[in-house]
């Protein structure tokens, strides 16, 4: 801890009972314990069920449970026994407009969709269409429509099979219009790592966890969104290893951990302390902060070098493998410490303290999440981050490397199938020849260049494969507007949320199987894939029975709507497709050889099988055909400079939530409980304001755009944050960023500092 104030909300560790009594609560009866914790046991096991929440891995030697607080959460909320059935829609009280005022949290409670539905603008509700009609309507719909103004979105929870005809039916139909969850998120990852190391993904393998000495930990919260990873982390401190961590909210998951695996530290109450050092700095401080680390190491070079002692910069890890590296140090020597403190937020103490356990670590980690990625610069963070790893040779090195840790369970995947809107991404050549159809070659539209081109009017149609994009996306007023302006939604889902209420000309909800879910075909119950962040593949098999006999698997429904919608090409053979996943994977390893080698035959290795990665070999496929160094133009991430009452909003998970899908209202792991509507700042700021905690407040966007943008009713709540860095909730803030926020080059949204003025009321 960097100084020893108390925090204003004290909470207990991460994991231990309050993981236990945080599930408890919020699933009551609609949950049949003893075969929801069958189902648990089978949780990311070798022919069992991958997790459909995060993507960390799932190591090759289970636990007895192989799941977190999490992941059982995920589980739990796919398995209620809760239908929203076609009676639902009867109710007086259930118009689409009246829903619109229900929380997000309410209206995923009414269960699992258990039936096609169609919008009808009349009544104002859904109501039951058959599958037939359904599909046949919406490919006469698309047909109407020009190629360019249709829109395949897909969140990160498909699996390969359903993402690679998902990614075929588009090119097919005639455009690369596939933007993904991902482009909110690690897109910035895929743009930036790619840029200087020449991978999209980072290079850590599971064997690295237990061979590192350290963890420098940059804006990502494992405690509450990757929980199994913090058992790596205990591993790391029984060993004698450093985690050294840089956020500017103290997350308890990164202070201390009880392993609700180990029967003796649930009863003693034993914690482990994960944090030796946890640094506050400022929301967009990382640039600096990083830079200090350099500047730490440099000088401690440059002292070795005139004492004759070991270096401590590998030179010739240097020499052979990367490029930048003379401009990069000298910009390390010419800048001063003390606009390094000024924009990070840090002391010069606090960072030579912490780059003493990164020189003195012969291995290291960086570990990073939204923290670094959603910024508008947040490319420049990961170069910064990828500047502080070369310096050591910590890339390509047993237990080391760069550690990005991805969202959704198959976000990763989904990108390595084809669903890019970048051309180049994708082998276009073996789409002909696999097909025998042109390929579109133009580059489609992300998610901020669709959700521009729906705001102009130019998207007419969107397809959603699963997700709740009009809840996710920034912008979210006139999203909703601009939603339901088009001619068709379709979207693919499990339950209801948000984005349905905002039902275009013709608008369709298809409810899928989950992934616990047995996926019946011709030829048997099928199997499917998933890749986590450390590149593995894995087999992914259900048991448990259907909501209704009415959903249809993701593959299937993919299928079906290309059927309805494409000419018929004897090429694209869905239906045999539909019965056996098999040949999908045939046709996945027959575009991408290198990575998906003797598919079938391997996919159900323990821990899952590597697909490689360049980086990892220290292979640079750069153009320069090394990795580069970056020297920074500027010391923070921002787009905006700092202004009097001007602050900055980062957006934030809590432990009740995955993304859209609130669980319940408990912060647990910061000591927040009943209420989302808060806006977090510490005493110091509230007291200069003139503020009271506890008083009403409004945020207000402080960008002139022309677009007001404002979000009121927040209970002003003291927590310990940097000044001028304030906290509020994500989705409920997504209000407040503008569609043009974003990563310069990814375009990722900037919802980890948005530019906003607090007002009274
Ligand atoms: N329970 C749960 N699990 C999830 C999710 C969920 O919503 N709930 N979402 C899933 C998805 S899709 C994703 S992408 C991942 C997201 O997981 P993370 O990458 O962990 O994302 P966040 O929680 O949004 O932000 C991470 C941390 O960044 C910190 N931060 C904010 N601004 C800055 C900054 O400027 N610098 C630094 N250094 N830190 C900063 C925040 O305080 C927070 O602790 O989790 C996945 N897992
Ligand atoms: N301000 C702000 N905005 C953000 C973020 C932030 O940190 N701050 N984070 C961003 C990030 S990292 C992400 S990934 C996006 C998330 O954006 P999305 O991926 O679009 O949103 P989710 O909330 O994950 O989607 C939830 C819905 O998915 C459906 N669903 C659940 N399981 C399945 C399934 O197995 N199959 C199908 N077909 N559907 C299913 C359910 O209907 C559920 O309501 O939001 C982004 N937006
Ligand atoms: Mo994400």
């Amino acid at each position: 801890m960097d100084d020893e104030t108390e925090l204003p909300h004290a909470s207990g560790p991460s994991g231990g009972w309050g993981s236990m009594r945080g599930m408890t609560q919020i699933f009551g009866e609609a949950w049949p314990t003893p075969a929801v914790i069958k189902s648990l046991g089978r949780q990311n096991k070798t022919k069992g069920v991958m997790c459909a929440s995060c993507a960390w891995p799932k190591p090759p030697s289970h636990l007895p449970f192989q799941f977190c607080e999490n992941g059982a959460k995920a589980t739990m909320w796919e398995l209620t026994s809760a239908r929203c059935k076609p009676e639902f829609w009867n109710d007086d009280a259930h118009s689409v407009t009246a829903l619109r005022q229900w929380a997000d949290h309410d209206l995923e409670m009414t269960g699992r969709l258990t039936h096609p539905l169609r919008y009808n603008e009349a009544t104002d509700r859904y109501e039951v269409v058959s599958w037939d009609e359904a599909f046949a309507a919406i490919g006469a719909v698309l047909n109407t429509l020009p190629k360019e103004s249709v829109v395949f979105y897909s969140s990160g929870h498909a699996a390969l099979e359903a993402s690679y005809l998902y990614a075929l039916l588009a090119r097919a139909f005639g455009n690369n219009n596939l933007p993904q969850s991902s482009n909110m998120c690690h897109e910035t990852t895929s743009i930036g790592l790619t840029k200087v190391i020449g991978s999209p993904v980072g290079t850590v393998v599971w064997d690295d966890l237990a061979k590192t000495d350290a963890y420098f930990f940059f804006g990502q919260n494992p405690g509450t969104n990757s929980p199994r990873f913090l058992h790596p982390l205990k591993e790391l401190k029984d060993r004698g290893g450093k985690i050294v961590n840089f956020n500017p909210v103290i997350e308890q998951g990164l202070v201390s951990f009880t392993d609700p695996q180990s029967p003796t530290a649930m009863l003693t109450g034993k914690e482990t302390i994960i944090s030796d050092q946890y640094h506050q700095l400022k929301a967009g401080g990382d640039v600096a902060a990083i830079f200090g680390l350099c500047k730490y190491v440099v000088e401690a070079d440059d002292q070795a070098h005139a004492n004759g002692a070991a270096e401590v910069i590998d030179h010739a890890f240097i020499a052979q493998h990367t490029t930048g590296f003379d401009e990069f140090i000298q910009s390390c020597r010419n800048t001063g410490w003390a606009e390094i403190e000024q924009e990070s937020g840090l002391t010069e103490a606090a960072l030579r303290d912490a780059g003493a356990v990164y020189v003195a670590s012969e291995r290291v980690i960086a570990v990073y999440g939204m923290g670094l990625t959603q910024h508008t610069h947040g490319t420049l963070n990961i170069a910064m981050l990828v500047n502080l790893l070369l310096l050591r040779g910590n890339i390509g090195k047993p237990g080391a490397g760069c550690c990005p840790v991805r969202g959704h369970s198959n976000v990763q995947g989904q990108r390595t199938v084809g669903i890019a809107e970048k051309t180049k991404l994708v082998p276009l050549d073996k789409l002909k020849e696999l097909f025998g159809f042109d390929p579109p070659t133009e580059d489609g539209m992300n998610i901020v260049e669709a959700f521009e081109g729906l705001f102009a009017g130019k998207v007419k149609a969107f397809i959603s494969l699963g997700g709740n994009l009009v809840r996710a996306v920034p912008d979210q007023r006139r999203a909703e507007q601009a939603w339901a302006a088009q001619d068709l939604t379709v979207m693919i889902s499990t339950k209801l949320n948000r984005s349905h209420l905002f039902p275009a000309k013709q608008a369709y909800v298809l409810p899928c199987l989950g992934r616990f879910e047995s996926d019946e075909q011709a030829t048997g119950n099928q199997t499917v894939t998933t890749e986590d962040s450390f590149s593995m593949i894995n087999g992914s098999i259900g048991h448990r029975d259907p909501p209704s006999d009415m959903v249809k698997s993701e593959l299937a429904i993919v299928a079906c709507i290309a059927k309805a919608t494409l000419a018929p090409n004897e090429k694209l053979k869905w239906d045999e497709w539909t019965d056996d996943y098999s040949l999908v994977r045939n046709l996945i390893e027959h575009t991408y050889p290198d990575d998906f080698r003797d598919y079938n035959g391997r996919m159900y290795t323990p821990g899952g099988f590597y697909r490689g990665n360049d980086a990892h070999e220290r292979i640079w496929k750069t153009p320069e055909g090394k990795a580069l160094f970056t020297t920074p133009g500027q010391l923070n991430s921002l787009g905006f400079k700092d202004a009097p009452g001007r602050f900055r909003l980062i957006t934030m998970r809590s432990n009740d939530q995955f993304n859209t899908t609130i669980y319940g209202y408990s912060d647990r792991l910061r000591g927040l409980e009943s209420s989302r509507d808060i806006l977090l700042m510490c005493p110091e700021d509230i007291a200069d304001a003139g503020f009271s905690a506890g008083q009403k407040v409004t945020l207000i966007t402080d960008i002139a755009d022309g677009h007001d943008r404002r979000l009121g009713g927040l209970t002003l709540t003291a927590y310990k944050l940097p000044r001028g860095t304030i906290g509020g909730y994500y989705p409920e803030c997504n209000v407040l960023v503008p569609i043009t926020h974003h990563d310069e080059m990814s375009k990722t949204p900037a919802s980890k500092s948005v530019p906003v003025r607090v007002m009274a009321g």
